[in-house]
């Protein structure tokens, strides 16, 4: 790179990722072979439209990779061409969301999304969020006790309300979701049912967490996540008369978007190949057993684990019950060289930019090898960190 002070910051970060532990549950680390792709001579092309239908001449290439990641993306969650369509070309998990209610929600209409104090991304309609200015959010929590979904309350307030929309699928929702009962509530409602499976799809992918495609309408998913791959997103849509596969395509071209990102989605592509692979599906395995073996340890050492445990990548810590806010709680583990992010808690009483709690995940640190011998020995670090 002739670009010295560039180059400079890229070393400076590079170094800086591999003296940290990071348990940024949204975060990885992706292959040589994804980087590879991402800085290649794809990012030169413009692809407006899609494959075979493209607004400029020069796709002939563009088109069977743009293909190759559809394709990928479909069997790697084990769905066939003729009942759900992928789009890949959402250019990260926020339009992907935003294009789905911009194509299926009148303007004003309503979409049911988890308040973010309980583990819902903004784009679930949250008021600061353009998904609840040009839509009105639907709020739904988690018990403030238990830290678990009621799907009988969710029911409720469905059928009083009659969203649009409900979304599904959270950003620091620890546990198992259940789609199933989330499907009855959409058809209790006339909803039509969207999954956001941004966090978790690679074990949905894996096998480690129940796939929402038996159910839902609409499946979201950012691939940088537990999928490990670039920064970018996947619209699937369920294919029947209504014809959502449609309208969501050209909402986002031409609706949102211009030329697609071709370097990002050829390493989607590979990202999807990598994840259909043995090693893999060992990956996502390691990525629950370290979140469980990490979460145990500190509740073990008396911290106040949300909803006792997890069942997937993340868990939720009230640091506040122990007397220390979720902000002090991150700067102090950053100045020990561990990498997290203050999060909201349940009923939280603090606000957004000092919550109570603090936000843990294993995926980053379980592609560089760790095993839960290793996140025992995190969590006490953690605890001898937070209790100076
Ligand atoms: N920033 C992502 C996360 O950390 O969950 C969601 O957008």
């Amino acid at each position: 790179m002739k670009d010295s002070q560039i180059k400079k910051l890229i070393q400076q970060e590079a170094k800086r990722q591999k003296s940290v532990i990071n348990l940024i549950a949204s975060e990885n680390y992706v292959s040589k072979d994804v980087l590879e792709a991402l800085g290649s001579v794809l990012t030169n092309k413009y692809a407006e439209g899609y494959p075979g239908r493209r607004y400029y001449g020069g796709n002939t290439i563009i088109d069977k990779v743009e293909q190759m990641a559809i394709d990928r993306a479909l069997k790697l969650f084990k769905l066939k061409s003729a009942d759900w369509h992928a789009n890949v070309q959402p250019l990260s998990g926020s339009p992907a969301n935003f294009a789905v209610y911009s194509a299926l929600v009148p303007q004003g209409g309503r979409i049911m999304g988890m308040k973010l104090s309980s583990g819902g991304h903004l784009t679930h309609g949250q008021p600061v969020s353009m998904t609840g200015k040009f839509w009105k959010q639907v709020p739904y929590e988690v018990d403030a006790k238990t830290g678990l979904l009621i799907y009988e309350e969710l029911k409720k307030l469905a059928v009083a309300e009659k969203p649009n929309i409900i979304v599904a699928g959270f950003t620091a929702y620890p546990r198992i979701v259940d789609f199933k009962k989330f499907r009855e509530i959409a058809d209790a409602s006339g909803a039509i049912l969207m999954v956001d499976m941004s966090h978790f799809a690679g074990l949905v992918a894996g096998g480690v967490y129940p796939s929402p495609f038996p159910y839902a309408d609409v499946v979201t998913t950012t691939t940088h996540k537990t999928l490990r791959g670039p920064r970018q997103a996947i619209i699937f849509v369920r294919k029947d008369e209504r014809e959502f596969n449609k309208k969501i395509d050209k909402t986002i071209i031409p609706g949102l978007q211009g030329g697609p990102h071709e370097n990002n989605i050829a390493g989607v592509a590979i990202a999807l190949k990598e994840a259909m692979t043995p090693v893999y599906k060992k990956y996502v395995k390691q990525v629950v057993k370290n979140a469980k073996a990490l979460a145990g340890e500190l509740s073990r050492l008396g911290w106040k684990v949300i909803s006792g445990g997890t069942d997937s990548h993340l868990l939720l810590v009230d640091t506040w019950s122990n007397g220390v806010p979720g902000k002090e709680a991150s700067d102090k583990l950053e100045k020990a060289g561990i990498i997290v992010n203050m999060n909201t808690v349940p009923g939280d009483a603090r606000g957004p930019m000092d919550p109570s709690g603090i936000r843990l995940g294993t995926p980053a640190e379980t592609t560089r090898g760790k095993k839960e011998k290793d996140m025992i020995k995190i969590a006490q670090k953690i605890d001898k960190v937070l209790r100076k």
